[in-house]
């Protein structure tokens, strides 16, 4: 694409948010800065390096697209790839069973800094930051309980395990100088009707505030809520009211992941509450389709909302924001790329929304002319200032990046096998 003519409907684009009192030179310098997390486990629908084994943990793939990465330089591979299409600094974020376990099998119990050095050093390579994810599913003591398991024995392996992710977590915020968000996401649950479900959430607290016991300032932790997991159908013993009261009792970072809730609901509408009891939010920004199905992010209705929430909200530097879907039915690059770029464009959406005079509208009790503004800011020229963005940042602009991927295919994903 033609960069004057990107820069003229930049102008025109411009023009028109300043009338509305929006500075879109201003947005543009916070989205450069909004970082994004982004899930190495879309390259490999993950499986990891630990066992090369069947996913397990109520969380599941579909497809069988040709070009998963296979080992751990076709991950990086595939990551630095993206890095060069899309605007900004972003942040791998790993889970443990992607180690560099050296071709040595690792039990998770006995997982070590170590095994993290590739990758942090690649990372610095890179000038890339990392975030990190501690594991409890495809394992055989991943079980329907982990943490929450009154069976010591796999409990504390289960504790010993996150304790040990949270020392790897830290060594990485050190080493690039800025904190590691570390999720904790359990799938415990249970198939059918549990009779002592308040029995398994003590449990479960238990755990985690003896795995939070020690002082590591490198690593900031979140904790992931969910409504269910396939085979975990009746009861989930980290449920959101769980880790609302968790997180709001402990002042731990709360996962708000958009896949997890029920279908009618509206995930947007956690967000506000959320922020008045808990310091921070990390997203996981996915599409449920009918279930918790994990479809590439799109710019859809829920998404934007959510990012909306969060601006109007003055607090979108409160959360920390990450992707997490895994579709294996088409090109996982590609997927990376439509994921990505949807949620900066609901970012910027959401900053180009002209905050100022819909506050004021509603503080005069004007809701005629805050739902004319609102659906007027809708069909603002906000393509205009996403392709100056793109352009700015020396990545392709609108489609061109499908060429990009179709090219990336031939020469590399089409030869694994
Ligand atoms: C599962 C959670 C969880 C996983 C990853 C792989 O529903 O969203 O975060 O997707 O940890």
């Amino acid at each position: 694409m033609k960069a004057e003519l990107i820069e003229k409907a930049y102008a025109v684009a411009k023009d028109r948010y300043a009338a509305i009192g929006v500075d879109t030179d201003a947005v543009l310098e916070q989205l450069q800065k909004q970082q994004i997390s982004l899930h190495c486990w879309q390259t490999d629908d993950v499986v990891g390096f630990e066992r090369n084994d069947a996913l397990s943990g109520g969380i599941q793939t579909t497809g069988n697209y040709p070009g998963r990465a296979r080992n751990i330089d076709e991950v990086r591979k595939d990551i630095e790839f993206v890095k060069t299409l899309i605007a900004g600094d972003h942040r791998p974020n790993l889970h443990e069973i992607y180690g560099d376990f050296g071709g040595q099998f690792v039990d998770r119990d006995q997982v070590e800094v170590k095994h993290f050095q590739s990758w942090i050093d690649w990372a610095k390579e890179n000038n890339m930051k990392l975030d990190f994810n501690s594991t409890s599913f495809s394992h055989p003591k991943s079980g329907e309980l982990t943490l929450s398991n009154p069976d010591k024995s796999i409990r504390d392996f289960w504790i010993e395990h996150t304790k040990r992710c949270r020392r790897i977590a830290d060594a990485m915020g050190k080493a690039q100088n800025d904190p590691c968000i570390m999720n904790i996401w359990v799938h415990d649950g249970a198939k059918d009707m549990p009779v002592q479900r308040k029995k398994y959430r003590e449990i479960l607290a238990a755990s985690l505030d003896e795995i939070m016991e020690e002082k590591l300032d490198g690593v900031k932790n979140c904790f992931e809520a969910k409504l269910f997991g396939i085979g975990l159908e009746s009861y989930t013993v980290g449920s959101h009211d769980f880790y609302t009261a968790y997180c709001a009792t402990r002042k731990q970072m709360f996962t708000l992941a958009t896949g997890h809730y029920e279908p009618t609901e509206n995930v947007s509408d956690f967000v506000s509450t959320l922020l008045m009891y808990v310091p921070e939010l990390m997203l996981h920004v996915s599409r449920p389709v009918r279930w918790d199905s994990d479809h590439v992010t799109i710019m859809n209705d829920q998404t934007l909302d959510l990012f909306k929430e969060l601006v109007r909200a003055d607090a979108l530097n409160r959360a920390h924001v990450g992707l997490d879907y895994f579709d294996a039915s088409i090109n996982r690059i590609g997927a990376y790329l439509v994921g990505t770029r949807a949620t900066q464009k609901c970012i910027l959406q959401a900053l180009l929304e002209p905050k100022a005079k819909l506050r004021e509208y509603e503080d005069n009790g004007q809701n005629f002319e805050r739902l004319a503004l609102m659906e007027e800011a809708k069909s603002m020229p906000f393509g205009a200032v996403f392709d100056y963005f793109n352009l700015k940042n020396n990545v392709p602009v609108g489609e061109e990046y499908i060429a990009a991927i179709q090219q990336y295919e031939k020469d590399v994903t089409s030869k694994r096998n």
